[in-house]
């Protein structure tokens, strides 16, 4: 099953919780399928696997589609060789890891506005602003936080400038891993726009060697591959078994065999629908079939995730 399907990733160049993925198939020196998706939706083909799980990135394992960066990474961890993504407190890892994305993301995505020298396109931010933030990513509604922004970021990074300070490579020490990834990205974003700007305005410089050892982990080896080709292959086969849960569920909530959706609590809140299938307290997989793409098992993470009986 897994253990010989290709790991299929469905992102797009900008996107920085892509970079996170991309930057663990990098530490892990994975090969993998790479499926370009548009920057802005419609992804008709991308929603035949999600069931309209509206964000990027996706990582499909045959016909197992797994929603959300942080369940992409455990999942690399349970799936794949390669040098493990948690080398110190894998748990406190992923709690912090979501914790700094959810705190920081509005702040960082005003300071990558403010660097920049011109709007987004305007498809682009409508989109955003309608589906995806709900809130208006141009340069005049966000200007006048700017400067707030810019202390709330830098507030964060100062942690990561004390962890560094006794010179270790990476936040957990001498290896690389996931924590080092999600703060990578987050910054790896607000740069995009203007390097020396956003160097500057951050003062970035005494953790620039870091982000550098960070982003020389690179990509892996990735290998293009058409949508309809990953439509294909989920076709193809059936989801694997689900023996990875650490319980089933019990208590207050919907039981296995239900109608449920499951929808993210942030940004983005589209409800996915299907039949409850494996639930722990980490993961939720629903089992919907689609026409194209035949049966298929979603995987969510149950942080920043809500489900509910349909
Ligand atoms: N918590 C999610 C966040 C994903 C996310 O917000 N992705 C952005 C791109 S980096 C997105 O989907 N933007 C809207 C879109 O591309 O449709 C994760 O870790 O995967």
């Amino acid at each position: 099953m897994a253990g010989m399907a290709e790991f299929i990733l469905h992102h797009y160049a900008s996107s920085p919780f892509s970079e996170k993925v991309r930057l663990a198939f990098g530490l892990k020196g994975l090969a993998w399928r790479s499926v370009e998706v548009a920057a802005v939706p419609p992804r008709p083909l991308l929603d035949a696997l999600t069931g309209g799980y509206r964000r990027v990135p996706v990582l499909q394992v045959g016909a197992d589609v797994y929603c959300d960066s942080n369940l992409i990474l455990p999942a690399l961890e349970r799936l794949a060789g390669g040098p493990t993504l948690y080398p110190e407190a894998p748990a406190l890892s992923q709690a912090l890891g979501f914790n700094w994305e959810r705190s920081i993301w509005l702040a960082a995505i005003g300071v990558r506005v403010h660097a920049a020298k011109e709007d987004a396109p305007a498809g682009f931010l409508r989109d955003r602003e309608k589906e995806y933030l709900y809130v208006d990513m141009s340069k005049a509604a966000m200007e006048p936080l700017a400067a707030l922004n810019v202390q709330r970021v830098r507030a964060q990074l100062a942690f990561v400038d004390a962890a560094l300070a006794d010179g270790r490579a990476f936040l957990s020490g001498g290896r690389p891993g996931a924590l080092d990834l999600v703060y990578a990205h987050i910054v790896w974003l607000m740069r995009g726009a203007d390097e020396a700007k956003v160097d500057a305005l951050l003062n970035l410089a005494p953790i620039l060697p870091w982000l550098r050892r960070v982003l020389a982990l690179g990509h892996g080896r990735p290998a293009a591959m058409g949508a309809e080709e990953a439509l294909a292959a989920a076709r193809a086969t059936e989801p694997a078994a689900i023996d990875h849960l650490r319980s089933t569920l019990n208590g207050e909530g919907p039981r296995i065999g239900s109608a449920v959706t499951v929808t993210p609590d942030d940004f983005a809140r589209v409800p996915v629908a299907g039949t409850l299938v494996g639930a722990d307290e980490r993961e939720v997989v629903i089992h919907r079939r689609d026409e194209c793409a035949g049966n298929l098992h979603l995987h969510f993470p149950r942080a920043g995730f809500e489900m509910r009986a349909a």
